[in-house]
């Protein structure tokens, strides 16, 4: 019997798509779980999203690394934001480290006891799928958008898994949004640049001079991890 993949395009819709999936893939691609992706790539023990910068400040306190992105800037008094290279830095090697973005945190934080939680992003598109189509389950993609609203980057990257997927022969999608998906992504393909050249967020990092994070977010495939939520916090999936 095959399983169902579906794509909900923003954390507004997740009430109406959420019931009877296994797995939630949240996806922030511009750039929050690329940054998960990259940190956990690059030696972080483990991430703790939390949705408020009262929750990280708590943390802070306790002594805590603690990254806090509102509007795409770093919130003042926090140690980082959300750019994958704050977490390319020796210290943050082996830590746990606490992090409050604008959209990314807040998808985990709603959808987080509907299902197991893995993180996508095109960074981990591959390793991501190729777990995915193992997992003989149910599963959503849940895209971030920005503050509640549609974007292009999120819901091409949920096409490709939902494409992927439904190739394998094991998966079926019923929804019109994963079609939709599929459709975008399937656009996008050959030039992802293109068209995302357009897309809002991109245009609002490139104002606050993050191209160099923009190419990073877009690269497919560059890391070989899956992570995974356990008791809170973001570890990497360890498939024995
Ligand atoms: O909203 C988020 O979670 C962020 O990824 C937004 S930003 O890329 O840092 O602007």
């Amino acid at each position: 019997m095959k399983n169902r993949i579906e794509v909900c395009f923003s954390p507004r819709d997740f009430d109406l798509y959420k019931e009877g999936f296994e797995i939630i893939v949240v996806i922030d691609v511009l750039r929050a779980t690329t940054a998960i992706c990259a940190g956990l790539a690059n030696g972080v023990k483990a991430i703790i999203p939390v949705d408020s910068i009262e929750k990280a400040l708590d943390y802070k306190e306790q002594g805590y690394l603690v990254g806090a992105e509102r509007k795409g800037q770093i919130v003042e008094g926090f140690d980082f934001g959300n750019s994958p290279y704050s977490f390319m830095n020796t210290k943050f090697i082996d830590k746990e480290v606490v992090l409050t973005t604008t959209n990314g945190t807040k998808s985990i934080e709603i959808s987080k006891y509907s299902g197991q939680i893995v993180i996508g992003s095109i960074v981990n598109l591959e390793a991501l799928t190729n777990w995915l189509v193992k997992q003989n389950k149910d599963i959503l993609c849940l895209c971030s958008g920005w503050q509640d609203k549609f974007n292009l980057e999120d819901s091409i990257c949920a096409g490709a898994i939902a494409d992927i997927l439904i190739k394998s022969g094991k998966f079926y999608s019923d929804e019109d949004s994963t079609i939709s998906a599929k459709y975008l992504f399937q656009q996008a393909k050959t030039n992802p640049f293109g068209l995302l050249k357009a897309s809002s967020h991109r245009r609002r990092l490139k104002n606050l001079n993050l191209n160099k994070d923009i190419r990073y977010c877009l690269t497919p495939n560059q890391l070989k991890v899956v992570p995974i939520l356990k008791d809170g916090k973001l570890i990497l999936l360890n498939e024995e």
